[in-house]
């Protein structure tokens, strides 16, 4: 019986605890990457600064930052929580280390809400301007994902025009963004099961507008303001759960306006950068440009060669890489910690970025190599940097302009004789697994009922269940081992996994993205399962199909939210109920922290594997890690160690299975109805 099978792994606390977390401060080398390796030699070699070498001179980090119990909220401080007792156990104005920490926390979902909504709002902006005639460059290229979009926010859609319809749905997104009353964000509702939408305003925390969350927390951690940790948790559970609006607002126009992703075959790591092209390096994480500088250099292709390259190449970084990926198979240099080392190849002639994840360091890295890095929204501009103001009304000409500058970069490297240095690692992927993508491989078994696949799947045994893996990298962590170690242990405990972000560049990268890691990870029923699936679905796929299921940038969380809605709906039971967990190893971002959050309120458990600044209030630690299962069934579980946070993962997907096939199988022998009260 899973249940007992193991409880150390059911206790809230870290395996290693925080004094005795140790770190080889003096070993800057903190990788699995072979690519990162290679190339971090050469940045020692060279003396190139990296994020690598600032991360050993920041060591030790602040004791009081790494667990919550800083206070600059207003400049009477800086505060610290200096002990237990007495005048040092509060801040300046009384504030307790709960009231420290948990507004700390709620205003990283804060931060975190803000950009994936404020990228949404970017592409509503650009399906608005389009529908008016305003965006001459952009167009419906899902015109299906448009109805359907429609259809499910209750639009009428009988009788309209696609140009008609994508104006009243941008109008409906917007509204999701200002509304003033408080029924709650539509695009939110129209993807909750119903009983979610009774547990969220029953605890008060269905987002009533997006801006209106953010600001919101903003205000209620405020100098005096709330200082209620559990009233805090419970102001940031619905802030995050508005990031989660925007980042299914995101997801759902940028379908509409790019294409809905397929199944697509690709390459990662450096190895992808070829000198003798012009190579151009897409970051940051909005479409709406890059997908531009993709459709544009096909068609500067011949001005490359004019120039004496062997044509164009792209590839990514973060989750414009993912953009591209997805939707074009353009293939990934590297994911957010190793993105001046993609740089230090010396072979990238323009690196072009947007918004969010961009380290201020590459203009120091790009200046070693004339390598320009140009930015491209009004908000994210890099000093040293060039700037090609993004305008959805010029959005091709900024395209060409950015190639153009890229091909006469590669004459001047060229001419220049420069040598390069490109680790010649690369691996094989498939990618392209939107939540349409993933059921229509489903239904090429279960025409009628697709989901049905994968819940009969768990129930039958054949798999253990389902693991988001999601997040970023921290070097907290050896860069991309949590990732590898934590997929390898999933995948030979038969556990099926989707995810998106830079967990699955690293497993893109290193080779966990293919059919070769399924014949060479996975557990047998997780095989067979994979093997299935492509047996049923050969004759439209590219390939043999891989480990890990790659769902998209960080905003397609939004993809895997509703897949496990689907299965809850399938299965007849809540969010909670489901076997589904997941896991950020790696998780460093503000927008980590607002996906971590909505993911347990969804009724998720979810690893985090470097330690969020959560340490310095029991309290809150205990709300986060032991209340929120109680109120909305899903948890943190915190661990820094790979292999325990695996076993943890396991124990949690093999438990909840357990129970629900007990209750499937008492309903089925005395002919009642599924219980919901397990
Ligand atoms: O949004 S996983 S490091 S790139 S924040 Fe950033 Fe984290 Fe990567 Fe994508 Ni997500
Ligand atoms: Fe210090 Fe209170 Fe100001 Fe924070 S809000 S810095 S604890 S005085």
């Amino acid at each position: 019986m899973p249940r007992f099978s193991d409880t150390s792994l059911q206790n809230s606390k870290p395996s290693v605890d925080r004094k005795n977390r140790k770190k080889n401060v003096k070993d800057i080398k903190r990788t699995n990457d072979p690519a990162a390796l290679e190339m971090l030699d050469y940045t020692i070699e060279n003396n190139i600064i990296t994020a690598f070498d600032r991360w050993s001179a920041q060591q030790p980090q602040c004791a009081f930052g790494y667990q919550g119990i800083c206070c600059r909220i207003c400049f009477a401080g800086p505060c610290r929580i200096k002990g237990l007792e007495g005048p040092g156990s509060m801040g300046i104005c009384g504030a307790k280390d709960y009231t420290i920490v948990a507004r700390n926390a709620i205003r990283m979902m804060a931060g975190g809400a803000s950009a994936h909504s404020d990228h949404g709002r970017e592409l509503v902006e650009v399906l608005y301007h389009m529908s008016e005639g305003k965006a001459p460059d952009y167009e419906i290229r899902d015109a299906d994902k448009l109805k359907c979009v429609a259809k499910k926010i209750g639009l009428e859609i009988e009788g309209k025009t696609d140009i008609e319809l994508a104006k009243e749905v941008a109008l409906a997104a917007f509204e999701d963004y200002g509304r003033h009353t408080s029924e709650g964000t539509t695009f939110l509702k129209a993807n909750l099961c119903e009983k979610r939408i009774k547990k969220y305003e029953e605890t008060d925390t269905m987002p009533r507008a997006i801006d209106r969350e953010v600001v919101e927390v903003m205000h209620r951690t405020h100098v005096g303001v709330d200082a209620d940790p559990v009233n805090l948790i419970f102001g940031g559970v619905k802030c995050s759960l508005a990031d989660l609006t925007g980042e299914q607002i995101s997801t759902d126009i940028s379908d509409i306006l790019f294409g809905t992703p397929k199944p697509v075959m690709s390459e990662a790591n450096l190895g992808v950068i070829e000198p003798d092209k012009v190579n151009i390096i897409l970051h940051g994480h909005n479409p709406v440009l890059s997908q531009m500088v993709v459709d544009t250099a096909r068609e500067l292709e011949d001005e490359a060669k004019a120039a004496g390259a062997a044509g164009i190449q792209l590839s990514g970084i973060c989750c414009t890489g993912n953009e591209v990926l997805m939707r074009n198979g353009v293939p990934i240099a590297t994911s957010y910690m190793a993105q001046e080392l993609a740089i230090a190849t010396g072979a990238v002639d323009v690196c072009v970025v947007d918004v969010q994840c961009i380290m201020p360091g590459l203009r120091n890295v790009c200046e070693c190599f004339n390598t320009k890095l140009v930015t491209t929204m009004a908000i994210s501009k890099i000093p040293g940097s060039y700037h090609f103001s993004f305008e959805d009304a010029k959005a091709k000409q900024s395209a060409e302009g950015i190639i153009r500058l890229a091909i006469e970069t590669f004459k001047q490297r060229k001419e220049s004789g420069r040598p390069v240095q490109v680790p010649q690692f690369k691996n094989k992927l498939m990618a392209g697994f939107s939540f349409e993508a993933l059921l229509d491989l489903f239904a090429a078994i279960n025409p009628d009922n697709p989901i049905k696949v994968l819940t009969d799947a768990i129930i039958d045994g054949e798999i253990t269940g389902v693991c988001a893996l999601a997040g970023c990298n921290n070097l907290e962590a050896v860069y991309e081992k949590s990732h590898t170690d934590i997929i390898k242990e999933l995948a030979k405990n038969d556990v099926f996994m989707v995810g998106t972000g830079c967990v699955m560049q690293a497993a893109a990268k290193q080779g966990l993205m293919n059919y070769e890691a399924v014949e060479e990870y996975a557990g047998p029923g997780l095989k067979k399962f994979i093997d299935r699936l492509y047996e049923a679905n050969k004759d439209k796929l590219p390939d043999k199909l891989p480990l890990t299921f790659h769902m998209g940038s960080c905003v397609d969380n939004s993809r895997i939210f509703n897949l496990w809605t689907a299965m809850a709906n399938e299965y007849g039971v809540d969010v909670p109920k489901v076997p589904f967990v997941a896991t950020a190893p790696e998780g460093m971002s503000e927008k980590a922290v607002a996906i971590g959050t909505w993911v347990i309120a969804s009724g998720i458990p979810c690893h985090v594997g470097a330690m969020p600044p959560l340490e310095g209030s029991n309290l809150v630690w205990s709300v986060v890690t032991c209340i929120a299962h109680d109120v909305f069934g899903g948890n943190f579980i915190l661990e820094t160690d790979p292999q325990v946070a695996a076993q943890k993962l396991i124990e949690a997907v093999k438990y909840r299975a357990w129970k629900l096939k007990i209750h499937m199988k008492t309903a089925e022998e005395y002919g009642t109805d599924l219980c919901q009260a397990f």
